[in-house]
């Protein structure tokens, strides 16, 4: 495991206030409009972040999220993201990350397939844009660091906005030169930043960052840490004072920064951070990163969530993300990017067909009224059952988007979770798994993989499911579920829990706690495991 050359000589309490950063008191004090709903909740706040909706935050806010996909839960069953790989430099080094796979803050570890220009990339964008009309957001997520490559980041936005002024522009960075670039970020209209911040304290950093360069030179260890961090800080408080909606990524580091990432999402949420997303180091010898080498580990499924649970009441938490390639297309979970290839765009003739896009996200609209309101009556039902109300269980779903239970159990490559309690249903994390089904017959072997994946699941509801796997779950204690195929995943999920929750009061069965889940390393998207 890396460990700092200063370590030994460190001071026992080194967070950098918010006062001895830059005095930007007076402006958070007052949010500007559009600075997040984050910026005005005190603490335990109802949450308002990506699992809120129109009633939680100002028109102007839910504007800007409601068909961001990473922004809000509810919009990433419906709207489609993609990342143009235009930036391959980077300005730091994480410990978790080895140059020639994608940025872990923001891919999968591996290869980007091709590093674009912003012309290919623009190109890229209205090709997809043509045949994906649910594609609503561009990122700019590596496979280095956007800021560390202004030139071809802001080419490609400033390009961007002439010719499809629809589509949402969003970036992420280390946050290292982000101050420098506040005022590029708000000329062409990037309304949504990603900061990735692991550590509010430079001790910690300095198990992370081995070096930054700065200043034309490299700088190691606690001074490397306590400029990154100071930068961030810095970078977020100017955002927000912009009126840019930031997200924050933690990557969960088990036994270094996991204990640390409250006082991250505290002081986060104190400058104005919208979102707070906590995210599992991915971490393998294969990767060649100095963690995978050193046998750092990743943490388990509920390791992640009981760091997530405890940050409940600060920074409104984002649990959808999927760690995506810093070239991924589609929706969240999904790549389509082998679709648009260089060489295929280049036989295409892309049609930027505005109408046609707002036709289908009117579309979608109508749709996420249905699922409001069939949530709703579920809700109303689950209320009236007479059994211990703070019981809280998980299931896991099989749904290929459109926030329905429509999709096999043999062809999933993730499961969506979501815990349910008599008054919610809750989106917490996704499980990626192994393709059941391979070339039209079970792959038993796959099995045993599956059941770690969703162990801590009471349920799994699926469109469809044969005799084998549902045997296989039954034993291990999972209930396979197909009567909600087709129908609205929260509506399904709450109505087998007031079913559930009927044998219970029935005598029919008794509630068990279930044990822990395998977090998959390596984050192997729907092309992949199928190929
Ligand atoms: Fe991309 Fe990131 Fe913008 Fe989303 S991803 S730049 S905010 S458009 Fe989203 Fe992917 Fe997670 Fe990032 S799921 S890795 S949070
Ligand atoms: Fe890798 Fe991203 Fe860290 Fe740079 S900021 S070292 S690209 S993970």
């Amino acid at each position: 495991m890396f460990t700092s050359a200063v370590a030994g000589t460190l001071p026992t309490k080194t967070y950098l206030s918010i006062g001895s950063i830059k005095p930007l008191g007076a402006q958070l004090g007052e949010p500007v409009a559009g600075g997040g709903c984050g910026t005005t909740g005190g603490e335990g706040k109802a949450s308002c972040g990506s699992s809120g909706g129109p009633a939680d935050m100002p028109a102007a806010i839910w504007d800007k999220v409601k068909n961001h996909p990473c922004y809000s839960e509810e919009a990433h069953h419906h709207y489609a993201r993609m990342h143009v790989a235009v930036a391959p430099a980077c300005n730091i080094q994480c410990n978790y990350c080895n140059r020639k796979y994608d940025c872990s803050n923001e891919s999968r570890p591996g290869v980007v397939s091709q590093k674009l220009t912003p012309e290919q990339a623009v190109k890229k964008v209205l090709a997809v844009a043509s045949e994906i009309p649910q594609m609503t957001v561009l990122g700019v997520a590596g496979p280095g660091d956007s800021l560390a490559n202004p030139a071809k980041t802001f080419d490609t936005f400033r390009m961007l906005q002439q010719q499809a002024p629809d589509i949402k522009h969003c970036l992420s960075t280390n946050g290292l030169a982000l101050p420098d670039y506040v005022d590029e970020i708000c000329r062409y209209n990037v309304d949504h930043v990603t900061i990735t911040i692991n550590m509010v304290d430079p001790a910690v950093g300095a198990q992370i960052y081995p070096w930054i360069f700065w200043n034309h030179k490299r700088v190691t260890g606690y001074e490397a840490a306590q400029i990154l961090h100071q930068r961030q800080m810095l970078g977020l408080e100017m955002l927000t004072a912009r009126g840019v909606l930031t997200k924050v990524n933690s990557v969960l580091i088990p036994g270094i920064n996991d204990a640390h990432l409250m006082e991250v999402n505290r002081e986060v949420k104190k400058r104005g951070a919208f979102l707070h997303n906590i995210m599992p180091l991915i971490s393998a010898a294969e990767h060649g990163t100095v963690y995978g080498l050193s046998g750092q580990r990743g943490p388990s499924a509920q390791e992640l969530k009981a760091v997530q649970d405890a940050c409940a009441g600060g920074a409104n938490l984002m649990r959808h993300c999927r760690q995506c390639r810093a070239d991924a297309v589609g929706l969240l979970g999904e790549d389509r990017s082998e679709e648009f290839t260089l060489d295929k765009i280049a036989d295409m003739a892309p049609v930027y067909d505005l109408d046609k896009r707002r036709a289908y996200q009117h579309k979608v609209e109508v749709e996420r009224q249905a699922q409001h309101a069939a949530k709703q009556e579920a809700l109303a039902a689950s209320a009236v059952i007479e059994v211990d109300q703070n019981m809280k269980v998980l299931v896991a779903v099989a749904t290929k988007g459109g926030g329905r239970v429509n999709e096999h159990f043999g062809h999933v490559t993730e499961f969506q979770i979501f815990e349910l309690s008599a008054t919610a249903a809750l989106f917490v994390g996704h499980r990626r798994v192994d393709l059941y089904c391979q070339g039209g017959h079970g792959d038993e072997e796959q099995m045993p993989s599956v059941v770690k994946a969703i162990n801590d699941c009471h349920a799994v509801l699926v469109a469809k499911i044969g005799a084998c796997p549902r045997d296989e779950l039954s034993r291990a204690g999972i209930e396979p579920v197909e009567q909600y195929s087709g129908e609205f995943i929260e509506k399904a999920a709450l109505d087998w829990f007031s079913g559930y929750r009927q044998r219970i009061v029935a005598g029919e069965i008794t509630h068990q706690s279930r044990g822990d889940a395998q977090i998959r390393q390596g984050a192997f998207t729907g092309v992949a495991a199928a190929a």
